[in-house]
């Protein structure tokens, strides 16, 4: 999009100050002749709080002590960067500015760095800024073949400006117009500006130290913590989330939430190993190790706008399967089809909601994709069948790793895979060789190749003759490989041996997975590896739809900036232990940050056992995810909700029937994140900006605007501290409202309930639950409608054929209804008609919270008797209305 508007002036503030040497600070410290202040340091790779002078020096990194007992690095990496000057003045251009760097004088332990940049700045849109800085000679880097899509709209108010000083070095600010706050400011660290060709870091304050997202990583709290100098590696890795170890996706994006309430968001494209420090005093330290520097902004004001400027640049999710949002049972180590009907059956025997059944690697025949195993799953193809006839979907797994040890002619995915030419090479033009499930050594298909991708969607459409799945899981693919490397090792070169490697698990940049000079069409595997999984999401998401036909379920564990647009994510093989159910929700937040609505973790946990207490507590937690999935790890006890018998089975089922019942809310709001960008889960902070104690809230989140989730979190509790912002808050159950909001109330809970609140100002469809979405899409419709302070509510149903329909929005073939009620009146509206079945469908039932009394009731001007209240809570049922939902209707309450 070409950007014609005239650039709005800019202020610069040059300051010539003449280079001050920071020298000889370090006299005195006990130091090495490499004194750098405290936000300069980088910690040593290798070092810990626990590393002597002695062994600092055996990694050859400067050693300093300083204040004890900081998280300031004694052990750090030496002579880390001399900085930049600009040479002459920005040159404004229409939508941008330009500036040119030049590397300052001295000397660091780089080699190669870049003499001269070049920071050119778009002004993409009003909310949209993007900065990128590149060297101004030298042969192309590598950057990230991520298609940003263009802003709806203009550039004629930014809600921006960039300052840029040269005081004594060169920083630069990026600040909001409307109140003058800095929202990025890299003057902390303008020495440690490098530009090296393996190498490049930056520092920059931020305005606040709420801070939220950079993934993928275990967080132990939403909000990022600033007094600990965590880092958070990045670079794609099959581990089980722990601490800070780099975990299967790679999201450099952050959210911030400014003091005063406005938010902006901050991308940075690049997909090279890299890391994120959060210092103490509210700065990062970014540093990553190839590609180059490409920072998008997003001003918001409001987070949700955030979000739904990122989603913008970066693509929204596809509408789900209505069936994609209804409770998902999985297991790896079934073993035997016996034991998948048993879970299924026991499912059934309690009457618990499932939509989808789920194979893993063991239905595979000797774990070679695109097959099952006729002796253990013997009947496979017969029993999706009867899974299907029942409404329950199948969904199942597609390793990326191919095996090479088949006999010729006998594995077509092989073969046919040898003749496409598709894998990954080593640098000499072979292809890598690694061990992944099947015994035999595999290959690794190169799915950023064309020719790769051709292949991958003509396997998966042919598979579909063999297994009728109705959604596919990719897993692995990190991608994860059980040798490091390659069986034949990894060479010693400037890309598998880097400078400097962040503190990634395993060490090296081979760890688990490839060598990094192995070759794809995209670049080399140094800088494409985390963007593995990114490249084999679009071709499933294609291949997944073409087999099927219809809207699909592609669900990837590794993903990177903008993989929402053909994926979905489950949080990883988290652990049955109670601490997860509560980092769970922080992830699950975070991916709605990265433009993955679609998220959630295992329920009951991946690895270990869980209790029956743990999984009747994650049952009900689980049930509010966006993905709602039940999945456990082989050699566990079973876990699914009939497992326990009747106690657990019960609040499972009570949950998921209270899930079923708003899932017509739950559809919209995928909808309103698909053409909007809004998020589907949120913190309480998105609605609550101002709100200091909202801020830190990542035990309790929301559906929507609409419904607040208070779950149990731990064991042996039958209350929950709940905290309720100043607004109207109204028990689900029973429509009683919070009596002190703006305060933390203690809920009971016992052992077979979830407290959730209906948000006043909310009005939210609903439809009566069954076995299936496909059983409780024929049931009759229902609104619950939460008053505001100002008796008044709003709200929107989206509802299609459920996914017959690949793209609904884009042939017009569904129904949306606006709900508004004020002043005594509930109107809905039709504001688009195309599902014709809608005609075919009632609205029956309203429940109405939070009015004052009323004498009389009209629906569509006729008096309506057919109601009760509530005398307890004052809520309002209203009853059997009958109304067809293919037409506008009122209903008013005259006092
Ligand atoms: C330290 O530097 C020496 C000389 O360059 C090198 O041989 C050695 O491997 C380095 N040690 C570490 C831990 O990087
Ligand atoms: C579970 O629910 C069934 C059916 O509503 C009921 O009969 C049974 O008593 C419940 N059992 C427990 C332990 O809650
Ligand atoms: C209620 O109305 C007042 C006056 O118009 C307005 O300031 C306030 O924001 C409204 N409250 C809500 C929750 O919309
Ligand atoms: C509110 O409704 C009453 C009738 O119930 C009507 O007389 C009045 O004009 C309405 N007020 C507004 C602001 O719509
Ligand atoms: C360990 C846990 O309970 N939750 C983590 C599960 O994994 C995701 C990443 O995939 C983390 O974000 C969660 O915190």
């Amino acid at each position: 999009m070409a950007h014609r508007l005239r650039m709005t002036a800019l202020a610069y503030l040059l300051v010539a100050v003449a280079l001050i040497v920071p020298a000889a600070l370090g006299q005195g410290h006990g130091c090495d002749d490499d004194y750098q202040e405290d936000g300069d340091r980088t910690g040593c790779p290798g070092s810990s709080h626990d590393t002597v002078e002695e062994s600092c020096h055996l990694l050859n990194c400067t050693w300093c002590p300083t204040v004890p007992d900081t998280p300031i690095p004694w052990c750090y990496v030496s002579k880390v960067g001399v900085g930049y000057v600009m040479v002459g003045e920005p040159i404004n251009s229409p939508g941008g500015v330009r500036v040119e760097l030049q590397r300052s004088a001295g000397r660091t332990r780089w080699d190669n760095e870049a003499e001269n940049l070049v920071l050119e700045a778009e002004f993409q849109s009003n909310g949209r800024l993007r900065v990128k800085i590149t060297p101004a000679t030298g042969p192309p880097r590598f950057e990230v073949p991520i298609e940003i899509l263009p802003p709806a709209e203009g550039n004629q108010d930014p809600l921006y400006e960039l300052q840029f000083e040269n005081s004594p070095l060169f920083s630069f600010k990026v600040i909001r117009k409307a109140t003058g706050t800095v929202l990025f400011d890299t003057t902390v660290g303008q020495k440690n500006f490098v530009y090296a060709d393996q190498y490049l870091s930056l520092t920059w304050s931020l305005p606040s130290e709420n801070v939220y997202g950079i993934g993928e990583n275990e967080q132990t709290s939403f909000k990022h913590d600033f007094s600990a100098n965590k880092r958070y590696p990045l670079w794609a890795r099959d581990h089980t989330p722990e601490g800070t170890v780099n975990i299967y996706g790679v999201q450099p994006y952050y959210t911030v939430l400014e003091t005063d309430g406005n938010a902006h968001s901050v991308a940075l494209v690049n997909a090279n190993a890299q890391e994120f420090t959060m210092r103490p005093g509210g700065s990062i330290n970014y540093i990553t190790i190839g590609g180059v520097l490409d920072f998008y902004f997003f001003l918001g004001p409001s987070p949700e706008n955030t979000v739904q400027q990122y989603t913008e640049a970066v693509g929204r999710a596809p509408m789900p399967p209505y069936w994609g949002l209804g409770f998902q049972l999985c297991r790896y180590g079934y073993d035997s089809i016996a034991n998948m009907r048993a879970a299924v059956d026991r499912t059934e025997q309690y009457d618990i909601p499932h939509d989808v059944q789920y194979g893993d690697i063991d239905i595979m025949l000797r774990r070679l994709d695109f097959t099952y195993d006729p002796v253990r799953f013997n009947g496979l193809p017969e029993y999706i069948r009867e899974l299907k006839a029942k409404g329950i979907k199948f969904v199942t797994i597609l390793d990326p790793a191919i095996s090479i040890g088949e006999p010729p002619g006998s594995y077509e995915t092989f073969d046919l895979g040898q003749t496409m030419d598709v894998w990954v090479k080593r640098a000499d033009g072979t292809p890598t060789q690694g061990k992944v499930w099947p015994d035999p050594p595999v290959y690794f298909p190169d799915y950023s190749s064309e020719s790769t991708k051709e292949w991958w969607i003509y396997l998966i459409k042919e598979f579909h003759n063999l297994l009728e799945y109705d959604g596919l899981w990719i897993d692995m693919n990190e991608p994860a490989n059980f040798i490091d490397g390659d069986v034949n090792g990894c060479p010693g070169n400037s890309l598998n041996s880097p400078p400097y490697v962040p503190p990634i698990f395993g060490g090296t940049l081979w760890s688990f997975t490839l060598c990094a000079d192995s070759v794809q069409a995209a670049g080399v595997h140094y800088d494409v590896h985390s963007l593995y999984g990114w490249f084999q999401s679009e071709p499933t998401l294609i291949g997944t739809q073409e087999g099927t036909g219809k809207r699909a379920l592609v669900l990837s564990r590794s993903t990177f900036l903008g993989s929402g647009r053909w994926a979905a994510h489950w949080l990883g093989d988290n652990f049955s232990r109670w601490s997860n159910l509560h980092f769970s929700i922080i992830g699950m937040l975070q991916y709605n940050h990265f433009g993955v609505p679609l998220s959630g973790s295992d329920i009951c946990g991946f690895n270990d056992n869980t209790t029956p207490e743990m999984c009747q507590r994650w049952g009900q937690l689980g049930a509010f995810y966006p993905f709602s999935r039940n999945h456990n790890a082989i050699f566990n006890q079973d876990q699914d909700p009939g497992y326990f018998g009747p106690a657990v089975a019960n609040s499972t089922r009570t949950a998921l029937r209270i899930r079923y019942n708003l899932l017509p809310y739950l559809y919209t709001l995928f909808h309103l994140h698909h053409t909007r960008g809004d998020t589907v889960v949120r913190a309480l902070w998105h609605l609550f900006p101002t709100d200091q104690v909202a801020s830190g809230i990542d035990k309790q989140f929301l559906w929507g605007t609409g419904l607040l989730i208070s779950a149990v979190l731990d064991e042996g509790q039958t209350s929950v501290q709940a905290y309720f912002p100043d607004s109207r808050w109204f028990n689900y159950y029973d429509g009683m409202e919070v009596q002190t909001p703006g305060q933390t109330v203690q809920l009971q809970a016992p052992l077979d309930y979830i407290p959730l609140h209906v948000h006043g100002g909310n009005i939210l469809p609903t439809q009566d639950p069954e076995r299936t979405t496909l059983l409780a899409r024929n049931n009759p419709f229902g609104l619950i409608i939460a008053l505001d302070e100002n008796q008044s509510a709003q709200g929107t149903l989206f509802y299609d054929d459920g996914g017959d329909t690949i793209d609904s929005h884009t042939v017009g073939n569904y129904y949306l209804a606006e709900y508004e009620f004020s002043n005594g009146t509930l109107t809905g509206t039709v504001a688009q008609n195309g599902y014709a079945e809608m005609a075919t469908k009632r609205l029956d039932t309203l429940r109405l919270m939070g009015h004052t009394p009323f004498r009389l009731m009209y629906v569509n001007g006729n008096p309506w008797f057919d109601y009760t209240v509530n005398g307890a809570t004052g809520e309002v049922t209203v009853l059997h209305l009958q109304l067809p939902m293919n037409l506008a209707f009122t209903v008013r309450c005259e006092p």
